[in-house]
């Protein structure tokens, strides 16, 4: 037997910290700095922030031996990504009194607030708290936002699976007090008494946990980038039940084959009532078999490849003490989002508008929140990026529609498709994680990659597209066709050949190249698409049929990625 593996330093951390309060309350009553201690960093993460500085002044701020710009990200939970106008109106307040002027939208329907300093970091969180929102479990080792499909022409299926994800969410957000105390000066648990976490015990979970559920045909949620997914199951306009998919994932670490993005297992089906349970016993499968010793390996992904997705279908029907039923048949056609107006069963409208990279700033802010002042239904966070104005009752539409003319958002989806179809993460200047740019990045490659579109008659064709900073993988680009993944300053591996739908990872086409020397590779692949693809051939199973990409998995390429047939 092989000797028993030192656990992983942040599992000491989170046993001596009482519940995730360790010293964090001193560390930020500290103004000798900006920053925090890495033990309070990692801590702070559980409630839904982190320490960054700003990565396009360290040099000039080491030359002169200053501290880092230090300041932190906070990241708002919003449940399934629906937000109320005054909860809106909450986020572009604090995004200019206390952050860098925008509102981020997240690839899982989050707010994120970037550049608030330590000394305005609790009151801002004060202020979501106070607008009905909260950031504990946002990031660090629990469950995370909860994703939910947010389009809401799907009726009343729509509002069960919606009422599904706030349930899940609710029940996996950790108990302790130790946010109340730290940051809404709420009353301290005295020592005497033993607080418990009766989910996720002293220790939490061994790493991050994410969760969302789907609503066939669009898998706008990926619930292969996910540890656990449910997919509705509709039938005659109301959901059966759910299929439960398990183990997907994203990150990896360039060079190191041990780790690896993994699509998910979908091992069975459970009924509405069973989905909070099914949530809570998949979560206690992996804090109890997790890998503890090794956080790179420590997502339930490799938990499931190192015993098998059989091992963990017994393990959980043992947990739940019944078995799920056989999974039922779904299709996913894609994975982007549905842009502009549409009418519901209740004769209301809803327009998704696209928010290039999740960036809201400048006129779009302006005019989002004029439109959030007059609003009476909600907005709604899609996983793409985007933007919902949900529920417009007819008499409210020429206002609302007045005020995106006015701000130049009107027209915010009549872009290419492969713009539509876009993703990038933060990445540089805020993402301590980033090698390369994302989010400043895209935009312009895609403006070149246009060109060859237009010429080829592609301009209307969905394509989606890519970029991330580094192989963490948080715009979920190893699920998309085409796909820029940051390896050093202004280098990328290039990837090609993901579903259309999400539902197979792409494959590494060139390592290292630059941005021109992607286009220059693409371009005859995109011109090519489009004088030889077959009838109805999405762009990522033409890479393979035309040979680009092989179709063979040879041992170093990715897990389970020969599903051809979407
Ligand atoms: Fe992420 C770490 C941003 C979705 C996988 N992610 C980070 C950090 C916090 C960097 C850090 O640890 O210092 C990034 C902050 C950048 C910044 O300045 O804002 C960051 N992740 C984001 C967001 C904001 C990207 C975006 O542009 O929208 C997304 C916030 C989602 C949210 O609201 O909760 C975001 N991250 C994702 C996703 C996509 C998803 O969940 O659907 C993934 C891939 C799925 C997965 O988890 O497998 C993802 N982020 C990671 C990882 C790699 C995890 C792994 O298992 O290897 C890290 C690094 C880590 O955890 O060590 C990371
Ligand atoms: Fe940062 Fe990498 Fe995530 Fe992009 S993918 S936000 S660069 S950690």
């Amino acid at each position: 037997m092989s000797e028993e593996k030192k656990l992983a330093s942040n599992e000491y951390l989170k046993i001596g910290s009482n519940y995730l309060r360790g010293t964090l309350a001193e560390g930020l009553a500290d103004t000798s700095t900006g920053g925090l201690t890495e033990d309070e960093q990692q801590l702070l993460k559980f409630h839904g922030c982190y320490l960054q500085d700003d990565r396009d002044i360290r040099a000039g701020r080491r030359k002169h031996k200053l501290e880092k710009a230090f300041s932190f990200l906070i990241r708002v939970r919003v449940p399934g990504g629906v937000a109320t106008p005054e909860q809106w109106i909450k986020m572009d307040d604090l995004a200019t009194n206390f952050a860098n002027g925008t509102i981020k939208l997240t690839t899982r329907q989050a707010f994120q607030l970037h550049g608030v300093i330590k000394t305005q970091l609790k009151r801002t969180i004060k202020e979501i708290n106070s607008a009905a929102m909260d950031t504990i479990a946002a990031c660090g080792d629990v469950n995370r936002n909860v994703m939910c499909n947010p389009n809401p022409y799907l009726s009343e299926a729509h509002a069960d699976v919606l009422k599904i994800s706030q349930n899940i969410s609710e029940h996996l957000t950790p108990a302790t007090g130790a946010y109340h105390e730290i940051w809404l000066d709420g009353e301290k648990v005295e020592s005497t008494q033993e607080e418990v976490e009766p989910i996720y015990g002293k220790t939490y979970l061994p790493r991050k946990f994410k969760i969302a559920v789907a609503v066939p045909p669009s898998n706008d949620v990926d619930i292969h980038a996910n540890d656990l997914s449910f997919v509705a199951i509709v039938e005659e306009g109301k959901v059966v039940g759910y299929n439960v998919a398990v183990g997907g994932g994203m990150g990896m670490t360039h060079g190191d084959e041990n780790t690896y993005p993994r699509l998910a297992d979908i091992i069975g089906f459970c009924t509405p009532e069973q989905v909070v349970e099914v949530a809570e016993k998949v979560v206690l499968v992996q804090r109890d078999f997790g890998d503890r010793t090794n956080r790179k390996h420590a997502r339930l992904k490799y938990t499931i490849d190192d015993r098998s997705a059989d091992w963990f279908l017994e393990k959980l029907n043992e947990y739940l003490g019944y078995d799920l039923e056989p999974v039922r048949e779904f299709k996913f056609d894609d994975n982007g989002d549905r842009f502009g107006w549409v009418e519901d069963h209740e004769g209301n409208f809803h327009l998704n508008l696209f928010i290039e990279g999740g960036r809201v700033r400048d006129e779009a802010r302006t005019g989002l929140r004029k439109i959030a002042e007059i609003h009476q239904g909600d907005f709604r966070l899609t996983g793409n990026q985007n933007l919902i104005i949900a529920k417009v009752a007819p008499k409210e539409r020429p206002a609302i529609e007045a005020l995106l003319e006015e701000y130049g958002l009107l027209k915010s989806h009549e872009q290419s498709a492969l713009r539509l179809n876009s993703i990038a993460c933060v990445a540089l200047p805020t993402c301590g994680l980033a090698l390369a740019e994302a989010e400043r990045g895209l935009p312009g490659v895609i403006t070149e990659l246009e060109q060859v579109l237009e010429e080829s008659g592609l301009r209307h064709d969905a394509i989606t597209i890519r970029m991330t900073g580094c192989p963490n993988g948080c715009g979920r680009p190893f699920l998309s066709e085409i796909a820029f993944v940051g390896r050093a300053p202004g280098k990328y591996n290039l990837y090609l050949g993901g579903g259309h739908a999400g539902d197979r990872l792409n494959k590494l086409y060139r390592e290292a190249v630059t941005r021109e020397e992607a286009i220059t590779l693409l371009t005859p692949i995109i011109q090519a698409y489009a004088k030889t693809r077959e009838e109805g051939e999405t762009f990522g199973n033409f890479v393979i049929r035309a040979g680009y990409i092989a179709a063979t998995v040879n041992g170093l390429d990715f897990h389970k990625n020969l599903k051809l047939e979407a």
